[in-house]
């Protein structure tokens, strides 16, 4: 690592192979912004022995998924990472150093301070943004262009997250899969998981459902439905912006963490938000996965089952293009009538007529039999974090 005004210590790090990296990240709203790069600063962390550094401004929405945090402190470490709490726009850490490696998420912009010693330094950083995911062909052609600096002499490089090749591919730890199989095999595991979450008893015999989503005002039918179900529905629902329609649904003044309500078919418990690395728990557990987002739907595609996604709404519908992409690659080799239920499901849970429930139940087997096919296929575009270092190592050499 070396540094824009050298100390002792950075001198010192100079000898050092080791690649420093810093991740800026601005929280627009929710927890995909801090959640992706957390997730990122985590692998290059653990799994490239990067020293990684993460500045981000909102350190509320980063402690609902990582509980270490201490929302006071301007400068920790958790789990070997610096976490500075980035008071935008000047502000660049406390010591200006700047990393080997600089990673803008999502179009935040960085400290003009920042940029202005990276300019300075000897040797330029490998500069990237990293872009938000989306399946969209035109993803691969502006995967890993450069773009030059209008006054420095810096370039950055476009990182696009994508589900094809060619693209940047999606974040994937490598005990990932271990981890999911090792939860499937263990009765134990998954007998000790729904204790711990719901406080009963795993459930036999129902259809178990894991509800992570915005406000939709298809769920009030789907609820109806599960409800009328001819088997039982175990609905699992980590607390947030769909809890109101649940209490609502129960004639409950709310539907926080612990609670557990019944109608007809339909069992539904409230859970906690959970530390990061517990969510991949909840997906394993159930038989059908509803995220939202960037990154819970990621994690819906390593856990192999059949999902509904709502998408991250944006003006004049821009995202709806995003949601067909998707579709065309996760639904490529589905039988048509199961491709046009699951299209047509997607298309009601964001915006887009009635979900049917029973349709989409029609095609379980086959939905099921794709997830798995689909894991595999999206493996072959490589992970994200790896494909990055593979990149940076290019450009450093
Ligand atoms: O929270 P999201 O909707 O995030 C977003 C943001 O709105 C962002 O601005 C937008 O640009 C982006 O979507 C597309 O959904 P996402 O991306 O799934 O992030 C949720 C994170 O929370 C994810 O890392 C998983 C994590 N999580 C937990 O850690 N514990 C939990 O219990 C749950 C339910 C989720």
């Amino acid at each position: 690592m070396s540094s824009a005004t050298p100390s002792s210590d950075t001198a010192a790090a100079t000898a050092s192979d080791t690649i420093a990296c810093d991740i800026f990240c601005a929280v627009i709203d929710n927890f995909g912004d801090i959640g992706v790069c957390w997730r990122l600063a985590r692998q290059l962390a653990n799994e490239h022995g990067w020293q990684v550094r993460v500045f981000v401004d909102d350190l509320h929405a980063f402690q609902k998924l990582c509980p270490a945090l201490q929302l006071e402190r301007a400068r920790q470490t958790i789990d070997g990472i610096v976490v500075e709490h980035w008071h935008e726009p000047v502000h660049a850490g406390d010591t200006l150093e700047v990393a080997d490696v600089v990673i803008e998420a999502f179009a935040c912009e960085l400290p003009p301070v920042y940029v202005a010693a990276m300019a300075q330094r000897e040797r330029a950083p490998v500069w990237f943004n990293l872009e938000y995911l989306s399946a969209e062909d035109w993803v691969a052609d502006f995967h890993l262009r450069p773009s030059p600096h209008p006054r420095y002499p810096l370039t950055k490089t476009f990182f696009f997250p994508g589900l094809g090749p060619g693209t940047g591919g999606v974040l994937k730890e490598r005990h990932l899969d271990a981890a999911r199989d090792a939860f499937d095999a263990s009765q134990p595991a998954r007998d000790a998981w729904w204790l711990n979450t719901t406080g009963r008893a795993a459930p036999s015999g129902a259809t178990v459902i894991s509800l992570f989503a915005y406000e939709n005002p298809a769920v009030d039918s789907l609820l109806d439905q599960w409800r009328d179900s001819a088997t039982p529905i175990v609905l699992l629902v980590p607390e947030g912006r769909i809890s109101g329609a649940l209490a609502r649904f129960f004639g409950l003044p709310d539907f926080a963490a612990g609670a557990h309500a019944e109608r007809g078919s339909l069992s539904a418990h409230a859970l906690a938000f959970t530390e990061q690395t517990g969510y991949d728990a909840l997906l394993w557990a159930s038989d059908v996965n509803f995220v939202r987002g960037e990154d819970s739907f990621v994690r819906a595609q390593w856990a192999a089952k059949p999902f509904v996604w709502q998408i991250y709404p944006q003006a004049d519908d821009a995202h709806l293009p995003k949601l067909d992409a998707a579709l065309a690659h996760y639904a490529r080799t589905l039988p048509a009538d199961a491709r046009h239920a699951l299209a047509r499901f997607w298309h009601a849970w964001n915006g887009a007529g009635q979900p049917d429930w029973a349709a989409f139940q029609h095609h379980r087997a086959a939905l099921k039999n794709r997830a798995a096919q689909w894991a595999d296929e999206l493996a072959q575009v490589g992970d994200l974090a790896g494909n990055l270092a593979l990149f940076t190592k290019s450009q450093l050499k």
